[in-house]
């Protein structure tokens, strides 16, 4: 009788994927049937899949719902993303952080915003926005080794992603973090090269406590597109903090921009909500109104 192993897909290269099993970690060079490969969920990284050996080669038999999914990169199941992101250089935008923060909560992923290249900046004002949103926060530098640890812990036995503009030390940090990565860091003409090409396949890595993680190419290439399902009315359950104020205005239906007896932007003028995260979440409120009226 063929035994059937289950495993996750590490990465898909040109119509073979690379499953690593659950009980060995071995990993095994797999196909999939065209039933698989042309339906409705082509196999993506992250994917726990079921597969069966016929010699060296596997054949995965079946794709096991997934938890979630991103298309840009793609990936399913993620548990956790590593948004990173530093007031050094690159300089980055929090209204990219606190996009990406509404696409996790969404798709029922926990964000961890990383301020990185701490040694260099303490990022106070992000760290400000941040601290008490109810979002997990981490200060770090793969340089003084700060973070590291805490990083390592919040990754045992998770499937996670890194996201954040190029340069801000993804690769740096994970290659710190785990010796299965040995990540090219700062490499130009890795950029040149991966500039040319719009799409670059999703890798996950194996880690030795456990858990998988991928390293993904910056913000602008991530799934904002996918912030068109959002419904502008279920944006404010997706900033934590914000959610627990939105019950107390005058108004049920209140939107949190206007309104008279708003008892969020109350919260934001006597500063338990952060006037940044605030100025985000009104920002894709009108982004998401934007769409909607377009699609009508
Ligand atoms: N001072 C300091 N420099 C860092 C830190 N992390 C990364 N760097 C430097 O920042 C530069 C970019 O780091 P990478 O790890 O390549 O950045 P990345 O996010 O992987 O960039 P892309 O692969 O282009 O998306 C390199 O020169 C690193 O040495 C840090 O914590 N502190
Ligand atoms: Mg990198
Ligand atoms: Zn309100």
């Amino acid at each position: 009788m063929v035994e059937i192993k289950r495993g996750t897909i590490l990465k898909g290269v040109g119509g073979w994927y690379h499953v690593a099993e659950d009980r060995s970690g071995a990993v095994y060079k797999c196909n999939a049937s065209g039933r698989l490969r042309l339906g409705e969920f082509v196999p993506a990284a992250g994917d726990l899949v079921t597969f069966e050996m016929s010699g060296e080669e596997g054949y995965i038999t079946e794709i096991l719902p997934r938890s979630n999914f991103l298309l840009r990169p793609a990936i399913a199941n993620l548990d956790r993303l590593f948004i990173l992101a530093s007031q050094a250089p690159p300089v980055t935008d929090p209204y990219l952080i606190d996009k990406l923060t509404v696409i996790s909560f969404y798709n029922r992923i926990e964000p961890v915003v990383v301020l990185m290249k701490c040694d260099l900046h303490r990022s106070e004002e992000l760290y400000g926005a941040y601290a008490g949103s109810g979002i997990k926060l981490v200060r770090a530098s793969s340089v003084s080794g700060e973070g590291v640890e805490e990083v390592r812990e919040l990754m045992r036995n998770k499937t996670s992603a890194f996201a954040g503009n190029s340069g801000i030390g993804k690769s740096s940090l994970l290659n710190r973090i785990d010796n299965s990565f040995s990540l090219t860091v700062g490499d130009i003409s890795e950029k040149i090269e991966r500039g040319r090409h719009t799409t670059r396949h999703v890798e996950l890595f194996s880690l030795e406590n456990g858990g998988f993680a991928a390293d993904t190419p910056g913000f602008s290439s991530f799934d904002i597109t996918k912030m068109c399902d959002i419904d502008k009315l279920q944006l404010q359950y997706f900033f934590p903090e914000i959610e627990p104020f939105a019950g107390s205005c005058r108004f049920s239906d209140c939107v949190h921009l206007k309104e008279p007896g708003c008892a969020v932007t109350e919260a934001m003028r006597s500063g338990q909500i952060s006037a940044s995260r605030y100025e985000s979440y009104a920002k894709l409120y009108g982004e998401l109104a934007l769409i909607k009226s377009w699609q009508n």
